[in-house]
Formats: C-alpha cells, structure tokens, sequence
C-alpha cells in the first residue's frame, strides 16, 4: 500500500464530547490514506477497532435528512417493483430509514450500534444487533436464503472485506442481488472531498477496486447507478456469476472507463490530489481568516463527521466558528471531536445573528439552501471547502 495522504493527527469523528468531558485527552489516531497498486483499492492505513466506533451511543441517524428519506422510499419502490423479493437482509439498517418502506414480514436488519437497533425492534422489525460475519449470516438465513442483500454505507466502514463478501455470499440465494451503496471515489477526488476520510471510512470504494474484491467471490457487478446522495455516490447491481438472469448491462462498462480515464489506476492521480488537498486548506483558511477580520458572525451548519476531518485537518475551531447547529437529538448540547466547538439545537438561520455559515454537512447543499432560502434573500452567505474553498 503506498501512502498518498497525511490528514494528521484525529480525533474519532463521531465521538461528541459530552460538557463533563471537555477537559480530557482524546482518543486520537493518525489519518493517512493510501493506494493499493495491486487490487485499485484506497483505504486509510491506520485503523480504529469497531468497538471504539460502533457501539451503544451511535450518533448518527440516516433519517434525519429529507434527501436520505427520499432516496430510500425511491429505491425500495423500484426493488419491489423489479425484483420482488420476498426475502431482505440490511447490513447497516440504522434507524430503519430503508428498511421502513418494506413489510416486516419479508425485511430484517443487521445493526451493532444498540441505540439504533432499538429503534427498528420498536417498529417491530427483526433485527440482529450483531457486527455482519459468518456466523450471523449463517444464523440469519437458517430457514431460508435472502434473495436481496442490502447495504448502503455500511461496507466501507468494515476492515475486513473478505468476511463482508463471504458472509454476503452465503446469505444470497443462487439469483439473489446484492445491492450495495457508497461514496463514490471518483466523485470524491474529482471534487477534493478528502473528508470523506475520517476513522469510520476505511476504504472510499472505486468500480474498479470493488470488482477485484467481488472476483474471489464469484460475484459480479451487472448494472451502476451514480447517485447524487452524500456528495456523489455509486449503486451496485451485484449478482452470482453463475446467475444469468441478469446482463451485465454498459452502465458497469461505462463507469470503468470514466474510472481508468481519470486515472483512479495509477498512484500519480492520487498524489495529485493530495496536493489539491494542501490548496484547498490554505484556500479555506484564508477564507475563515478574512471573514474573521471582518467581525463577521460564523457558525457551522451540520455537526458531520466530515466536519471532524475538515476543522482538525485544517486547525479550525472556536478561532472562527462560534458554534454549530445540528437537528440530530444526540449532539445537541455536545461538542465536536478536536475542535471542541459546541453544537446547539437546529434554529432556521437569522441574519440578524448570522453573516455565514460553514456548511459541513455539504452533501445536503440543496436541501440546506431550500430551507435557509430566507436567509439567503437577506444576504446571508455559506462558506463550503468542496469542490473548492468558497463563499456562496
Ligand atoms: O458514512 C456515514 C454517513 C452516511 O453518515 C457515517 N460514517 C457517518 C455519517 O457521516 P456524516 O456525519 O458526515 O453524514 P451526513 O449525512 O452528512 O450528516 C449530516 C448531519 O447534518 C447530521 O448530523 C444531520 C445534520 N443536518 C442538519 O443539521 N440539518 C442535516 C441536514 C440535511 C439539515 O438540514
């Protein structure tokens, strides 16, 4: 694996500081990202254990925003329109956000994260608070075989690879799918989003990485669909090889080529962007810098763990955010790893109190614009680092 980039020294993205815990040291580690040559794939070389991230008290809720909502409800309205299933296994399934638009008759989920397991067992949905291996696969389908797996980021954030497929591999029936969700790596070095590194992210998948991983597993990519969520994203249709129902259609062609022209094959791509990455630090802070000399009042908007990686990367805190504002219940009242700035409970943004607004949750820039259209009519700004460092 060679390295390409150093994000430095992080704390874990999603561990929100409770007030009594301000004044103790962090658990850090160190963020650096590399290519692997032989097999395309690009990962952070240091990792957390699961446990230190997933656990009891797990922050983030995939309901939360109107977009997530939207996009699940449509791809399940397609899934059942398609193939029908009778049988669904959701690796990840969260709060429930995907698993809610199907019968629970037919849909069971897979979160370790207790808190949000809670939430679909309330909804009476089955659900299995266990970390996905072979084990529970094998539990999971006693009776009978899944003839759709599910999994929307979820996989990038498991080390070893090998288990995830082999697990996926046994669950699946001969002409089950597996449908799988993530960031997408061209989007995010097309667009120098290098946040979308951070301790959870272990590898940021491209087409090409993830049919060299598929390929020990006689499975294949049939179809891809490039999603506009979470800053640009890539649906994998994925089958048995030995299921000929379905073609490989010229989307997986298509996306491949796109991949190896810009160059997703080839370290060279990678320590250019690593570049664009140190610009896009000097660019931001010189933004934060003037702003700041102009006593202009900023905040952030969407406590992300993107924004984990972004402020401790480029050494923003109280210096130049006052706060962050945030819908989600559980880091209400927290502070953010690192950089310590307070999150506060979500309120429509006023002129009156704010000038700009450091919009770390990015990837939701239409949703967020749509709601704050008054504050933007009243001549109220964003600051966004991706693609580049901006006033907007
Ligand atoms: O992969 C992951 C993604 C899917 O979710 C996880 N490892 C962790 C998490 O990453 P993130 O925190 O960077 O994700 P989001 O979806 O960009 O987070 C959005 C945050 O912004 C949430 O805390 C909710 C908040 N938000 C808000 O306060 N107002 C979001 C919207 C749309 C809003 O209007």
């Amino acid at each position: 694996m060679e390295k390409f980039l150093n994000l430095g020294s992080q704390p874990l993205a999603n561990s929100y500081i409770k007030k009594s815990n301000l004044k103790l040291k962090e658990k850090k580690f160190k963020l650096q990202v590399g290519f692997n040559k032989k097999n395309y794939l690009v990962s952070i070389i240091n990792t957390v254990p699961k446990e230190k991230m997933f656990n009891n008290e797990y922050p983030y809720k995939s309901s939360e925003s109107k977009t997530m909502r939207k996009s699940f409800k449509d791809l399940a309205k397609k899934i059942k329109k398609k193939y029908k299933p009778n049988f669904i296994i959701e690796i990840g399934s969260n709060d429930g956000a995907f698993l809610k638009n199907f019968s629970k008759n037919i849909a069971v989920g897979v979160e370790p994260c207790k808190n949000l397991a809670r939430l679909t067992v309330k909804k009476k949905y089955k659900t299995f608070s266990e970390y996905w291996s072979i084990k529970l696969a094998k539990k999971i389908t006693k009776i009978k075989k899944a003839d759709l797996v599910y999994s929307a980021n979820t996989l990038s954030h498991i080390k070893k690879l090998d288990e995830i497929f082999n697990a996926i591999n046994y669950s699946l029936s001969r002409n089950g799918i597996l449908i799988l969700e993530d960031p997408s790596l061209l989007s995010c070095i097309k667009n120098v989003a290098y946040d979308q590194f951070y301790c959870e992210h272990i590898y940021v998948f491209s087409t090409i990485a993830l049919k060299n991983v598929l390929k020990k597993f006689d499975l294949e990519i049939f179809d891809i669909q490039n999603t506009k969520t979470h800053g640009g994203s890539n649906r994998y249709f994925i089958k048995k090889k030995i299921n000929n129902i379905y073609k490989i259609k010229n989307s997986v062609r298509a996306e491949i080529s796109k991949e190896l022209k810009f160059g997703l094959h080839k370290i060279s791509t990678y320590k250019k962007f690593s570049l664009k990455v140190k610009e896009s630090k000097k660019k931001l802070l010189k933004i934060f810098l003037k702003a700041k000399i102009k006593n202009l009042n900023i905040i952030g908007y969407g406590a992300t763990a993107k924004s984990c990686t972004v402020l401790n990367y480029c050494q923003v805190g109280g210096n130049f955010i006052d706060y962050f504002y945030d819908t989600t219940s559980y880091k209400i009242g927290r502070y953010l790893p690192g950089s310590k700035i307070l999150i506060k409970k979500y309120k429509k943004l006023d002129k009156k109190k704010v000038d700009i607004a450091f919009l770390g949750a990015w990837n939701f820039k239409e949703e967020i614009f749509k709601k704050e259209k008054n504050f933007i009519k009243k001549g109220g700004k964003f600051i966004t680092h991706v693609p580049i460092p901006q006033i907007i």
